[in-house]
């Protein structure tokens, strides 16, 4: 049996390309279950279009059986398209991914989508692919009610979806991504911004934890789930020790929800790297750690472990939207001190805010600008807050906001139009004063000139410039019709 596995193009998401874990394990589990025959296909890094790479297959002679499209809420569109050619290329299509666990149906009910997996899906798709093989690949005659987490159509049109498939805990069983199948030399770094970091790096992400316990109002986990499940420090380092050893890696990114839940656990993730000499690649936190869970001793053990940068999720600078507006579980305090000690462990940081939570008012989102300005990190990225479904946030907009939002591409983020307006809360408000985080942020003297010494800036010229004019007079889109990446 022929499998693609593929991530669609996306219109909202191009300043870096990074490998998609999702695609690695689903091959990692398919690979150790027999199904050899297996390519994957990202759009952000290929030559050709996936239509082309279909059509291709099919002129060798060896068109795929199977295409497996993964979307976020943002690329659901051309997800669906994907599928359309995948269609016409004669394959049988299955979907998966953040956005089809949080809205089955709309998809399932497409004529381009046969299959629907919600989920983490290594299990079920294995289980479907074995269904497949066994049924000569007339899924029609397949039994497919005993695969947890499928939702799939009967001959008559109804949509079934077969129960949720609990969520593993035993994650050091779960094959490996298979890292070697990525395209790597054509992905970039992981950072926005490369300095003190190689720009054409060989850049492996690794999962070290999948989830989070905490429930901020805006944050969307439909994969990873409420619930925090470590892997073992040795399945970790083993990993780690394949990338670095054997694959090269020369960057290794963390996107764990929140790796350092378990602070003694991260702690022991740093002193084996030491210990087994692999601490020789630089890393990263990618997407951010938790300010509660640190204290001095894990910022020094993790300088020793090769850590180049790390992020936190600060949100706001008010307290109160911090902690009844966000729900973010963390003080003002945690966040200050966690920063302090990174610093003074010779990291570079990131800090992550967010702008127009419901209640926000002129005096809130000031009160996040200065506190940037106090934080000072190295790279501040503050975002407009946008509803993604299945969070809080977009259930309160249901009841009492006016979303701006019409399309799903609209939920990408990085984009500089309020998203919705609540209460007194005005759009003008919050995209005057992001606009003004960003000139207030990197305009200062000081900032402007660590920039003019840096070679990232002369590199990246004609995006920074593009940049410092939509944070002066701001984007030239129509709100509504997302446009912009970060
Ligand atoms: C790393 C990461 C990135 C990286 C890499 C993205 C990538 N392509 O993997 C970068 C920085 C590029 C990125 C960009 C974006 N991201 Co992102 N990202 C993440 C993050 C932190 C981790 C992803 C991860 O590695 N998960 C671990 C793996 C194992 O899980 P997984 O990828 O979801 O895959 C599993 C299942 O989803 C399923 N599955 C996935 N694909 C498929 C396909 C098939 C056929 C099947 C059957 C199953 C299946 O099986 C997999 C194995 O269990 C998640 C948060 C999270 N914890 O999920 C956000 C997250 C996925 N990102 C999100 C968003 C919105 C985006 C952007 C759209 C941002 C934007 N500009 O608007 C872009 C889209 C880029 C793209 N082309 O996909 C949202 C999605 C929310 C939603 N409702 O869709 C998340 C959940 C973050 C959040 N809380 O808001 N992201
Ligand atoms: S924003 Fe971070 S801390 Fe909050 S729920 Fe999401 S992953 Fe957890």
């Amino acid at each position: 049996m022929r499998i693609l596995l593929a991530s669609p193009e996306s219109h909202v998401w191009h300043s870096r390309a990074h490998i998609h874990m999702g695609l690695g394990y689903l091959a990692g589990s398919l690979l150790e279950a027999g199904f050899t025959d297996l390519t994957l296909y990202d759009a952000a890094i290929e030559t050709e279009s996936i239509a082309e790479a279909l059509q291709r297959a099919i002129a060798e002679g060896q068109p795929y059986d199977v295409v497996g499209i993964s979307s976020p809420t943002p690329l659901i569109n051309e997800a669906w398209d994907a599928a359309r050619q995948a269609k016409r290329a004669g394959a049988i299509t299955v979907l998966g991914g953040p956005h089809l666990t949080l809205m089955p149906d709309e998809s399932a009910h497409r004529p381009e989508v046969d299959l629907v997996v919600r989920g983490e899906a290594e299990d079920t798709l294995v289980e479907l692919v074995v269904q497949l093989a066994d049924c000569n690949l007339q899924f029609g005659a397949c039994d497919l009610r005993s695969i947890l987490g499928l939702t799939w159509r009967t001959g008559d049109g109804q949509v079934i979806h077969n129960p949720a498939r609990p969520l593993r805990d035993d994650l050091d069983n779960i094959p490996y991504p298979a890292h070697q199948l990525y395209k790597i030399e054509r992905y970039t770094s992981l950072q926005p911004l490369t300095d003190g970091l190689d720009p054409n790096a060989r850049a492996y992400t690794i999962v070290t934890s999948r989830g989070c316990p905490f429930t901020c109002t805006f944050c969307s986990k439909p994969i990873t789930g409420d619930t925090w499940r470590p892997r073992s420090v040795e399945n970790v380092v083993a990993e780690w020790r394949w990338l670095v050893q054997d694959l090269g890696a020369t960057e290794i990114g963390i996107t764990d929800d929140i790796w350092n839940r378990d602070l003694d656990r991260a702690k022991d993730l740093c002193r084996a790297l030491i210990r087994e000499g692999l601490n020789t690649a630089p890393w990263v936190t990618v997407h951010g750690m938790k300010v509660n869970y640190a204290d001095p001793e894990l910022f020094q053990l993790m300088k020793a472990a090769g850590a180049k940068r790390v992020g936190f999720g600060v949100e706001s600078g008010d307290e109160y939207i911090l902690s009844r507006v966000v729900r973010k579980g963390q003080t003002l305090a945690q966040a200050r001190n966690a920063f302090k000690w990174a610093k003074a462990a010779g990291l570079q940081t990131m800090g992550f805010f967010v702008f127009g939570m419901p209640q926000e008012t002129e005096e809130t989102l000031e009160k996040t600008i200065q506190l940037a300005l106090e934080l000072d990190p190295d790279l501040a990225n503050f975002m407009i807050a946008a509803p993604y479904p299945g969070t809080q946030l977009y259930e309160l907009l249901e009841k009492e906001g006016n979303s701006f939002s019409h399309d799903w591409t609209d939920y990408a983020i990085h984009t500089d139009e309020a998203k919705f307006e609540i209460g007194d809360l005005r759009a003008e408000l919050v995209e005057r004063k992001w606009r003004e985080a960003y000139r207030r942020f990197y305009w200062r003297p000081k900032r402007l000139i660590r920039r003019l010494a840096m070679p990232d800036t002369w590199r990246h010229l004609p995006p920074r410039l593009h940049d410092a004019r939509r944070f002066v007079v701001g984007g030239k889109g129509t709100r509504g019709a997302s446009k912009t990446a970060a």
